[in-house]
């Protein structure tokens, strides 16, 4: 019990930090993406890094020998590791795959002069789950949480001229006040276990993942930089107005500003001196899902700020791309542009063989592909923000993005604690810094299938939603549901309806037939109880490519595509009405923690994890396609 405790107080408590940098009126600033630019230059630290995992007993000894003050290859056996990427997959040790606690990455680096007037920052866009980091053996940064960037500035520790080596150290413990939340659990029965076992018991249905997933960058602005830009847009007419701030970090005695919206053939088309302006576009290009308006879908402007230090005579430039759109939800739509939009969506993973949850380029490009094949026009970033990558390419490529926060599985009495309230609203804020300015984010879910039955439900929602309202004007509010329209206490603070059903899979299993009746009953329930617009967020059975059974069989390609072809009959009724999106579970398959009900991981995607189609992607591809061309009826 006594390593319990320490274990989890040392493994949890001790670094717990939020990124977000506040102003003095509350409002928080910072986080802009890593760009080059005249006045800031890049450069990644990805690669193969040295890794060694801390499996002391008390997975406490590395703090203990004080790991970070020395290179790791002094301090043990180090194995290559790549960044980006899970450590789980990558070895064929057992240890290595289901480890819990700290794991250690470090790697060295030279820097010359060159930046030796420049303020150089260290972000990494994501570690799971709790981070601490050190440069030279001085500690940088840590922060509380995964799936979203942390930063410091580095300037005084780093050696120009010279070797410089930057350690991380990452837990992926869970606990009940963690993002998603878990427990350790320890057995003690010691004619079963050994004395001090211990297991991390999850409440999500994916594989704990951990590892420096994303980017880890060092960059450079100058010492009076551009720190944050707010960018919020509105449509007159054909007119676009884009309302900005823009907030400017270090000593600056006197800043000059200079604003540009640049169109996408290099065009000026708006300018200001303002730090905080609005300006108008005339005839603007809107941002337009891709089913939309094919002309104009994905159009970004840019926003390019420059700023003088007259003093110094230091100049930054940062160019944010932003798109001029609108959300609104009626009782009965969810509006793109005063248009009523129909999400033909996905919910997702980041998810692949080998590399786990690490950023790939090469499988962002072939999910996006997968994504347009399928006619897919919006996604769901179940269950945790995704790598700022894959967003622009949402952004560009004009897909519509469900932004869910990590708050996946907050089921138990423990989960609702102020402890996990406040955890939550701190990275309700890191979300909204970091996504703020994309349009392809119409929608924020604060989580995924909690317990809103429960009394201590509805006070926690309520506060986590308002304070993302109070974030955020302009973008709906929800949360994804999984429970009864009259047994929920948080659904009446959000914007829309969210639910998930998993009718003939969880319950009357193998009965199709019963598909429709239910799902129709159910969902006309939540209409008439909320008077808001519905989307069906996940639906879906595990089907394992290549079986195959005629007449239909639980686990056969044949009956994930009857089960689909139910729901969407009564989806099609239910469209003319107050549905306004479908979004299949999954995407494509994905890996679970091992379990009877799940063989070698969740299969229900449409596709497999390797990104090919199972039959049901070909009904969801033609489905889909079919709605693009506006052949509704075809469909019933
Ligand atoms: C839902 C969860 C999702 C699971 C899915 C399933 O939101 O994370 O993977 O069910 O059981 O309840 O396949």
């Amino acid at each position: 019990m006594e390593i319990s405790i320490r274990f989890t107080c040392f493994s949890l408590c001790l670094h717990v930090f939020s990124n977000v940098c506040f102003k003095s009126n509350g409002k928080p600033v910072g986080m802009l993406y890593p760009r080059d630019s005249e006045s800031r230059s890049l450069r990644h630290l990805d690669g193969m890094w040295n890794f060694i995992i801390d499996d002391s007993a008390t997975r406490n000894e590395s703090f203990v020998n004080q790991w970070y003050s020395n290179r790791l290859s002094k301090v043990g056996d180090v194995i290559p590791m790549p960044v980006p990427a899970s450590y789980n997959d990558i070895t064929t040790s057992k240890l290595v795959r289901d480890f819990v606690g700290w794991a250690w990455y470090d790697r060295s680096f030279y820097l010359d002069n060159a930046w030796s007037n420049e303020r150089i920052v260290l972000r990494i866009d994501s570690a799971h789950y709790n981070a601490i980091v050190w440069v030279n053996g001085q500690e940088a940064m840590s922060h509380e949480g995964g799936h979203l960037p942390f930063e410091a500035e580095v300037t005084q520790m780093l050696h120009l001229n010279g070797e410089n080596y930057v350690t991380v150290a990452i837990n992926n413990t869970l606990s009940p006040t963690t993002l998603p939340p878990g427990a350790i659990q320890y057995k003690t029965d010691p004619e079963k276990y050994p004395s001090g076992y211990f297991v991390q018991n999850l409440q999500m249905d994916f594989f704990n993942y951990a590892g420096i997933h994303r980017h880890v960058t060092l960059y450079t602005t100058p010492k009076t930089y551009i720190e944050d830009i707010d960018i919020i847009t509105d449509i007159q007419g054909n007119d676009g107005i884009v309302n900005f701030v823009i907030y400017s970090g270090g000593q600056a005695d006197l800043i000059n500003m200079k604003v540009e919206v640049v169109d996408k053939e290099n065009h000026v088309v708006a300018t200001s001196n303002k730090y905080k302006d609005t300006v108008k576009i005339g005839d603007a290009n809107f941002w337009w899902p891709y089913t939309m308006n094919y002309s104009s879908s994905g159009y970004l402007y840019t926003l390019k700020v420059t700023v003088t230090d007259v003093s110094r005579g230091t100049v930054d430039v940062y160019r944010q791309p932003f798109g001029i759109r609108i959300v609104r939800v009626t009782n009965t739509s969810l509006m793109i542009n005063e248009q009523p939009f129909y999400c033909q969506g996905v919910n997702k993973h980041e998810d692949s063989d080998i590399r786990g949850k690490g950023l790939d380029y090469a499988l962002i490009a072939r999910d996006f592909s997968m994504l347009k094949w399928l006619g897919v026009n919006c996604f769901r970033t179940s269950h945790y923000p995704y790598a700022e990558e894959i967003m622009d390419q949402a952004d560009q490529q004009g897909i519509v993005v469900i932004d869910e926060s990590p708050g996946v599985g907050i089921s138990n009495e423990d989960n609702f604690s102020n402890k996990s309230l406040k955890h939550h609203k701190a990275v309700m804020t890191e979300m909204y810094q970091r996504d703020k300015n994309r349009p392809s984010v119409i929608l924020w879910s604060v989580a995924n299938e909690p317990a809103s039955n429960k009394a201590a439900a509805g006070p926690y929602f309520k506060e986590v939603i308002e304070h993302v309202r109070s974030l955020d004007t302009t973008r709906p509010v929800t949360f994804v549901c999984n429970q009864d329209y009259n047994t929920d206490v948080a659904v009446q603070y959000v914007d829309i309806i969210l639910v998930n059903r998993y009718y003939a899979w969880y319950s009357d299993v193998g009965h199709t037939e019963l598909i429709q009746l239910q799902l129709e009953n159910d969902l006309r329930h939540w209409y008439q109880t909320f008077s808001m617009p519905v989307i069906v967020s996940e639906y879906g059975a595990d089907t394992i490519a290549g079986f195959h059974q005629e007449p239909s069989f639980v686990f056969t390609e044949e009956y994930q595509r009857e089960f689909l072809h139910e729901y969407h009959k009564a989806f099609d009724k239910l469209r003319a009405e107050f549905l306004v999106g479908e979004m299949p579970w999954n995407f494509a398959d994905f890996m679970t923690v091992q379990g009877i009900t799940r063989v070698v991981g969740n299969k229900k995607g449409l596709l497999t994890r390797q990104r090919q189609p199972k039959m049901s992607g070909h009904l969801i591809r033609d489905r889909y396609t079919r709605m693009i061309n506006g052949d509704t009826c075809s469909l019933k």
